[in-house]
């Protein structure tokens, strides 16, 4: 069966109706709704979430929408427009993380949590339908798991908040995807609110809406996905917090978040070359978070752009966690006009993100097409990302 993939923005109703009949087409009856949960970009703060500083993304256009009916029994079916696996049968009773496999562990995953928290989570039959790219670094899986948290929350009547959600896209994410991520992705996912940046402390869960109307400073955030495909469940992403734990171990704090840039020095002859340099990442990349929020409030986005850059610069250098497209896309988008550039997300592949003057946008989105030919790397996506809202119900 082909099922027709949605791209792009369009408007809300047309969405939930396409969804809704995608799920009717599938399972012969109507869902009990649709809800939709977006992907992100961070604007700055990266790897600072397990290290309970901050971080800064926005959710973009592009996102997971969910159509879901609960059963009175207790199975699950679930089909995604991806098709790969057609339709996949499970029996909830018997979900363990060592089952889940593919897509719908994400959807699975965040069930086995709900009913791990000792919520009564009934059979299901979910339809998804996913625009944000698997694998650019743009948040794919925390766009499944917020949509369907949102989804079985309101359908089960749970009533967790939104913070609590975020912990259970985390811990689906943690325990049976198995990867030892942060609360950035689910956070963006459902706490955004369109035309705002979400600065987040990963230690209080303070959340503060940043205004962010590029459009009324003539700029465009250009993301450049490389098409380098990231796993963060793989040992790169691991071995970088564990660099980080044991920096925070050897200078007797609780998290990184607890060292300030003043520190530096000091922690230098304290710590291997290795650890001190991922350290000054976490230290450093803080500080330019928060330096980022004042320079949005005081100045504007137009006047960010060397902090970005800086955060590029520290990720590739002292992180270690960028790689030869991501570095390309950025110095040819800085080459060209832009005022800031960075790669976003977890790194090893992914998207960059160039924060460019609108009037550059057809030279740079050129120059670099041509720079990644002449290099012989794949062919990157390049497209316009606006602060979006976050995750909803839309039926
Ligand atoms: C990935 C993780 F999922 C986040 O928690 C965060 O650590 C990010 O990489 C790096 O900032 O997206």
């Amino acid at each position: 069966r082909e099922l027709k993939v949605a791209t792009g923005n369009k408007d809300q109703a047309k969405v939930s109706a396409e969804a809704a009949a995608m799920f009717a087409d599938v399972f012969g009856r109507a869902p009990d709704g649709v809800w939709q949960a977006p992907g992100r970009v961070n604007l700055i703060g990266e790897h600072t979430d397990y290290n309970e500083g901050f971080v800064l993304p926005f959710a973009i256009g592009h996102t997971a929408k969910v159509a879901i009916r609960l059963r009175a029994d207790n199975t699950a079916r679930l089909i995604s427009s991806y098709g790969d696996e057609g339709l996949v049968t499970v029996d909830l009773t018997r979900l363990a993380p060592s089952n889940m496999h593919g897509w719908t562990a994400y959807p699975l995953g965040v069930a086995w949590v709900l009913a791990q928290q000792g919520i009564r989570v009934p059979g299901f039959d979910l339809f998804l339908d996913s625009s944000v790219p698997n694998g650019a670094g743009l948040s794919s899986s925390a766009a499944i798991e917020s949509a369907v948290a949102l989804a079985l929350n309101d359908l089960t009547g749970a009533a967790l908040t939104r913070q609590e959600l975020v912990l259970v896209g985390q811990r689906a994410e943690n325990e049976v995807v198995g990867a030892p991520t942060g609360i950035l992705d689910q956070s963006a996912s459902l706490l955004s609110s369109e035309g705002h940046a979400v600065f987040l402390d990963c230690r209080s869960r303070h959340v503060e809406q940043v205004p962010l109307d590029l459009t009324l400073a003539q700029l465009v955030v250009l993301a450049v996905d490389t098409r380098v495909s990231h796993a963060h469940a793989t040992g790169d992403y691991a071995a970088r917090r564990a660099s980080c734990e044991l920096g925070a171990e050897v200078l007797g704090v609780p998290t990184l978040r607890d060292v300030s840039v003043n520190e530096l020095s000091e922690a230098a002859g304290l710590l291997d070359d290795e650890t001190f340099r991922r350290v000054r990442h976490i230290v450093t990349e803080n500080d330019r978070v928060l330096s980022t929020v004042a320079v949005l409030a005081e100045r504007g986005p137009a006047a960010i752009g060397p902090l970005l850059t800086a955060s590029h610069l520290s990720m590739r250098d002292d992180f270690e966690i960028s790689c030869p497209e991501l570095d390309l896309a950025v110095e040819t988008a800085l080459a060209n006009g832009a005022l800031g550039a960075r790669m976003t997300g977890g790194g090893f592949g992914g998207s960059a993100i160039a924060l460019i003057p609108a009037a550059s946008e057809a030279g740079i989105r050129q120059a670099v097409q041509t720079a990644f030919a002449h290099a012989g790397f794949r062919k990157p996506d390049i497209f316009a990302v606006t602060p979006a809202a976050g995750a909803g119900r839309i039926s």
